[in-house]
């Protein structure tokens, strides 16, 4: 890594304050000059004890300002949201800006003189973007809880330490640690708050910002399989908030179906606007976004026309002609990845975003502005307008669950997997377990906590201050698998894990429809079974959908990317956190199931060069710039109703699916230790 790509990372501190002020407590200076005298970057690397270096960077006046098309039409200092198509427009022109620069030291002088004359998020956006996009893989991206820890932490704390600060000694330089406990932003007297730490969990945040980012819409990204992603990595984020609320008490949330009625949650967001309890959705009529009005009634007239769509199999496309839906294609694309794109919505690819609109985007706008749709009050944005802080919100899931619910209704259209799909002749699973500290099948949660470095994304008078998040985590654990390969050579199988409660909020246990979207991805993993008897162990810590914890800015500075190490920092942002794996269970052990199937992994594998790129969480995130490494539908076998009759029995919960050899069901329990783990 050279230096450029490693001062690409303070171009990430400070956001809102200007680039020539000292970065990184005093290590990093960025002398811009205005543009009229255009003199070269220099970059600088300042004092602490480190040997002064200068960077002197070429020349590059020949990016006017001018050029950056509508990215100066989003206000300084105001939010930044791509749910909003002029927003997603600016993101665009800026990008193509960045894209255009040679190298990471080019990136970084265009980048460095573009700061402070564009949005910050929208800054911070496009240059998270086109470093992943070009690449740079060594210029790792900081942890975007410390780029913009306003999005993160309670206003409160953050004005506690600034308080402390302005209290304390100017020369006083040991740094201030602010302590950010369970309470988050709601107080317990509504049922909903009790989720507030999951909701507000920085991890689970920070990965709805990253998916984003790595698939975004209006961007001419061609990812594979970007639709049918869509749907699933969101189908699976409620799945997992299902199973959180049951280990509440809580009911399964409800899809917000009804646009015209009070949503009775508000929420009281501590950084930007709120919306009250028993808010409606209006007709969005802003003239601050250069966005036509979008009314409820557009909103209900997508929905009625995908509505069709889904129960007649096809969509007409903008020239009119019917493009069949259905997930049993040899070739093209699957009708959820058709259907994916039209509801996100994304009118690069959509087959008629003109007819079937911009469902799913719009109504995290209306939402978002429920609390001023008429800019009567010049009210910012609520925390639903932007995908850093969208899952704070408890409307967010109601909004995806109806999202979702109508994914649903496509998937119930089609034929329930056959047997044979299902099948894979000659491996059988004989048991599995989880283990625990010598400890099978008894899960552990509790708290934990983390610290970031607030002073890394706001300026705190040049003193540093840590903010310690307390989150949710459990200890790590293996799963144990079991199989006997009959056959006489070795076969290549896939194992697919999945983790769902065994009782419903009646406690009772479910039907195989009623569990069927609860089913939440644990793992997704390849291995070779030798014939004969195979004991495969596999870690926790392994998940196909989680990443490696979020890198602060002195992970990144302490890393050397020559070492043997640095491969564990592989980190593109992207992934469930690790932390959030397991959900929270009960105090007393709440009552779970593990699925387990095998299928064959010549069908499953898709060919294709390997790749650098980044592959972290890789069943919610894709490979970067490569397919999808799993032929079947995303969701396989749960996505679909099951078929009446597995070896010629009918088929009623999930554990029917057991039968066959390949698959297996088995209990375990999830203990809530109320106290820290180590
Ligand atoms: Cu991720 Cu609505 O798509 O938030």
């Amino acid at each position: 890594m050279d230096k450029s790509q490693k001062n690409l990372m303070y171009l990430f501190e400070l956001p809102y304050d200007s680039i020539s002020l000292p970065r990184s407590g005093g290590k990093i200076h960025f002398d811009v000059e205005n543009d009229v005298s255009r003199p070269p970057v220099v970059a600088t690397r300042l004092g602490g004890g480190i040997p002064v270096e200068t960077m002197p960077v070429p020349d590059r006046g020949d990016v006017p300002l001018q050029n950056l098309g509508t990215a100066t039409t989003v206000p300084l200092g105001s939010p930044f949201s791509f749910f909003i198509k002029t927003h997603r427009q600016a993101a665009k022109d800026l990008c193509d800006v960045f894209m255009k620069t040679k190298n990471a030291e080019d990136l970084l002088q265009v980048a460095a003189r573009v700061h402070g004359h564009v949005n910050e998020t929208l800054y911070i956006y496009a240059l998270s973007f086109v470093i992943l996009k070009k690449e740079l893989r060594n210029s790792r991206l900081p942890s975007i809880i410390e780029v913009f820890p306003g999005k993160f932490i309670l206003q409160e704390k953050l004005m506690e330490a600034q308080l402390e600060i302005n209290r304390s000694d100017p020369n006083e330089s040991t740094p201030i640690v602010v302590e950010h406990g369970l309470e988050f932003a709601g107080t317990q007297l509504k049922p909903e708050h009790r989720l507030s730490y999951w909701r507000e969990d920085y991890g689970i945040n920070a990965h709805h910002w990253h998916w984003h980012l790595v698939y975004p819409i209006d961007m001419d990204v061609n990812r594979d399989r970007k639709g049918e992603l869509f749907y699933y990595m969101h189908q699976q984020m409620i799945a997992r908030y299902d199973m959180e609320r049951l280990c509440l008490g809580l009911p399964r949330v409800q899809k917000l179906e009804n646009w015209r009625a009070p949503i009775d949650d508000g929420y009281f967001s501590f950084f930007i606007k709120t919306r009250q309890d028993d808010t409606k959705m209006q007709d969005f009529q802003r003239n601050d976004f250069g966005l036509d009005f979008t009314e409820v009634t557009d909103l209900e007239i997508w929905r009625s026309r995908i509505l069709d769509a889904i129960h007649q199999g096809f969509m007409i496309d903008s020239q009119g002609e019917r493009v069949i839906l259905s997930d049993d294609v040899t070739s093209g694309k699957r009708g959820i990845d058709i259907l994916g794109d039209v509801l996100e919505s994304d009118s690069n690819i959509s087959v008629n975003s003109r007819y079937y609109g911009d469902l799913h985007n719009m109504g995290h706008v209306l939402l978002a502005f429920s609390h001023d749709p008429d800019f009567a009050h010049k009210e910012e944005m609520a925390v639903m307008g932007d995908t850093a802080t969208a899952m704070r919100d408890p409307v967010f899931y109601r909004w995806h669950k109806f999202v979702d619910d109508t994914f649903q209704e496509y998937k119930l259209m089609q034929k329930p997997y056959t047997e044979e799909q299902l099948n894979l002749s000659g491996v059988k699973i004989e048991r599995v377990g989880v283990v625990r500290n010598n400890e099978a099948d008894v899960l552990h949660t509790g708290w934990n906590t983390r610290l970031f470095e607030a002073s890394r994304g706001l300026d705190f008078n040049g003193r540093s201050v840590m903010v310690r998040l307390t989150h949710l985590d459990h200890e790590p654990f293996n799963y144990h698998l079991q199989v006997n390969n009959s056959g006489k050579g070795a076969k290549d199988v896939t194992v697919r894990a999945f983790l769902a409660p065994k009782l419903n909020a009646r406690g009772q246990e479910m039907s195989f429809m009623e569990q069927r979207i609860l089913w939440a991805e644990m793992d997704k993993f390849t291995v070779s079974l030798k014939p004969g008897s195979n004991h495969i162990v596999r870690s926790s810590k392994d998940s196909s959908i989680t990443n490696t914890e979020e890198l602060t800015f002195r992970d990144l500075e302490n890393v050397d990317p020559e070492s043997p190490a640095a491969a564990a920092f592989n980190f593109c942002g992207c992934g469930w956190p690790q932390h959030m794996l397991l959900p929270r269970g009960r105090p007393e052990g709440m009552a779970f199931q593990l699925f387990f199937m095998l299928t064959d992994y010549a069908q499953d594998k898709v060919t294709q060069r390997t790749t650098q790129g980044c592959a972290n969480g890789v069943s919610f995130c894709g490979i970067q710039d490569a397919k999808y490494p799993d032929t079947r539908p995303m969701g396989f076998p749960f996505d679909r109703r099951p078929p009446r009759q597995l070896l010629g029995r009918d088929v009623n919960i999930a554990a029917d699916y057991a039968r066959l050899d390949n698959a297996y069901i088995h209990d375990i329990s999830i203990k809530f230790l109320a106290d820290k783990l180590n």
